[in-house]
Order: C-alpha cells, then structure tokens, then sequence
C-alpha cells in the first residue's frame, strides 16, 4: 500500500503534466491573421502581402498564416483602418493619403510635388525617415496601428472625361479625392473642385456623372478600368504617396515577441519585393490603358502646376518645415 504522500506527489505532479500539454497545446494554436487591400489578387501590394503570409506560414509550421481580403470586400481604407484599429482586421494595407489625419507628419509625404522622382521618394522611405515615420505610428498612444513598412505607389496622374493639358483645363472640373482635406484643397488649388471619397465609391461616381474624373497611379487606373468613363490621363505627375502597411496593435499585443519579430522582418522583405513586382506593373498598365483607348497627354512643362499649389504648401508645409528640409536633402 502507497503512503499518502507519495499519492500526493504523483497526483502534484500528473496535474502539472497535463497542465504542460495545455500550455503547448495553446501555444501551437493555429491563428490566421486577416488583412486587407482595396486593390484585386495579383496587384503588386496584394500579391507582396500574400507572399510575406506564405513565408510567415513556412517559418512558423502552419501555426501563423495570412488570410487575404482584396479588392474591397472589407470595404475602403478608411474603414479598413477602423477595423484594424479595434482588432477586426489584423493588417491594413492602405495609402498614406488617409494616414495622415490620424499622424498629422505623414502629411508631409502627402504635399504636392513633395519627392523629385521614385529613387528620391525610395531613398526617404528606404532611410532614416522612413524608420522614424513608422516608429512614430508604432508609438502613437491611440492611434491602435503597428507601422510595418512602405510600398512602392508611382506617380499620380489626373483623368478624366475632359483632357488637361494646363491648369487651366482643370477650371470647372469635379475630380475625385482621397480623404484628406490637403487632397481636396489641392485641387482646388489648381482650379478644379476637390471632391473627397472613398475609393470604394469612385467607379460609381464616375458612371454616374457625379465627378469627372479622378487622379492616381496607372496601376489603379488600368486595373479599375478606370478608363471606360475618364479617358484622358494628363502626366501632371502632382502626388507621389507611398502606401503603408499597418498591423492592429490589438492583434500585435497577442502574439509573442519572437513572431512579432518575425513579422516585421518579413515585411522589411515585402517592402524590397513589392518595388520589383510595382515597375513590372506599371509598364503592364500603360501597355493594357493604351489598348484599351486611353489617351495619355504629356504634361511638357509641370511649373505652372508647382505654381498653382504654392497656397497649399503655405497652408500644410509650415509646421513640418524641418522634416521637408531633411525629405529634400536626401540626395
Ligand atoms: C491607390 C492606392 C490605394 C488608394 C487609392 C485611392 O494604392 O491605397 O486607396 O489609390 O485613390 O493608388 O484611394
């Protein structure tokens, strides 16, 4: 017959056993973490996002994967950001255009004109400003977002049904807007009316007449088909914004240090990667707007449109005067 100490010892010691196997149980529990994009399977933001899921599943077993909502179906960028916020939606792959009303030094990538070309607007968001612009997301005590990285967006254009070639075309013209009012007030600057809406609502207000055209990369214009209602795209070149991709710190604050590290090197990755996929897209698009009867105007001279949006860089430049001045010396 046992003693009832050494009963009890083995009864201690079965119950700690078991609760070893619950514990590892629980930390081998699978999580699929949602994220989103406005934008269709296949474009270059998307398809990043889709491959950093892929390597996050290889590194960790199948125990962390990504589960992709494209093409609008959790909404526009600004509720995609809202879901992320409260933890609905793990990350967010939205422009910098929204981002910037909720950390106002953003805004600086959201001036006119703000980067002479791709490798200077690469060389901030690839450097110490773009490090610090991220960590400043990270750290906003209620803003609920993790700054991961940046991606590649190109160039944005004006289309419409009515060709610009000068400032002055713009007179009398609806063009749609991100939501923020530096956009809006951007346009209106250049004599167009601004109207600000969410990406979700553009194609049906272009159908329906209530603008008359819009602005962005040539991606976004020839995988929306955005051609079928605005067919001029006038090279005014006016906005240069990278996208960011965010992750819910609701989310982040339940994973683990190790896969917290892993995923923000897996994005560092998704931020090279994207730029390759982003140049091979860009000369598919302009390739498939021509085919399909889009008429691309040359802007020759841009100074008049750098001219025309000066009152906007009095208006927004002012308070972020030393982050430009660093953003324009990066050579
Ligand atoms: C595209 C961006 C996307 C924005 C969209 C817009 O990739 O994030 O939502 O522009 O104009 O270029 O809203």
């Amino acid at each position: 017959m046992k003693r009832p100490v050494t009963t009890a010892l083995a009864a201690i010691l079965l119950l700690a056993a078991a609760c070893c196997a619950i514990g590892a149980a629980w930390a081998q529990q699978k999580i699929v973490l949602k994220a989103s994009d406005v934008h269709p399977l296949g474009y270059p933001t998307v398809e990043a996002v889709v491959r950093m899921g892929k390597k996050l599943e290889q590194a960790t077993g199948g125990r962390l994967s990504v589960q992709m909502y494209p093409a609008m179906q959790l909404g526009g960028e600004k509720e995609m950001i809202e879901q992320a916020q409260v933890g609905a939606l793990a990350i967010a792959r939205v422009s910098v255009g929204p981002m910037g009303t909720i950390i106002p030094d953003f805004d600086v990538f959201n001036l006119p004109f703000m980067f002479r070309d791709d490798s200077h607007m690469e060389k901030v968001i690839d450097g110490e400003i773009g490090d610090e612009l991220l960590r400043k997301l990270s750290e906003h005590p209620t803003a609920g977002l993790i700054g991961l990285c940046w991606m590649n967006a190109g160039t944005r254009n004006i289309y419409s049904k009515k060709p610009v070639k000068s400032v002055a075309d713009l007179k009398g013209q609806k063009i749609r807007m991100m939501g923020n009012p530096i956009f809006v007030d951007t346009m209106n600057a250049l004599g167009g009316n601004g109207v600000a809406m969410g990406f979700d609502q553009l194609t049906n207000a272009m159908q329906t007449g209530v603008v008359d055209g819009a602005e962005n990369n040539s991606p976004t214009y020839a995988t929306s088909q955005h051609y079928r209602y605005a067919k001029y795209f006038s090279l005014t070149g006016h906005l240069m914004i990278p996208e960011v991709l965010v992750f819910s710190k609701k989310v982040w604050t339940t994973l683990g240090q190790e896969d917290q590290a892993l995923i923000a090197n897996l994005a560092r990755q998704a931020q090279q990667e994207q730029r390759q996929l982003w140049y091979e897209m860009e000369q598919k698009s302009v390739a498939q707007m021509k085919e399909a009867g889009a008429e691309i105007i040359p802007i020759a001279d841009r100074t008049p449109f750098q001219d025309a949006v000066k009152p906007v860089w009095d208006k927004y430049g002012a308070r972020h005067a030393a982050l430009i001045k660093r953003i324009q010396d990066v050579k």
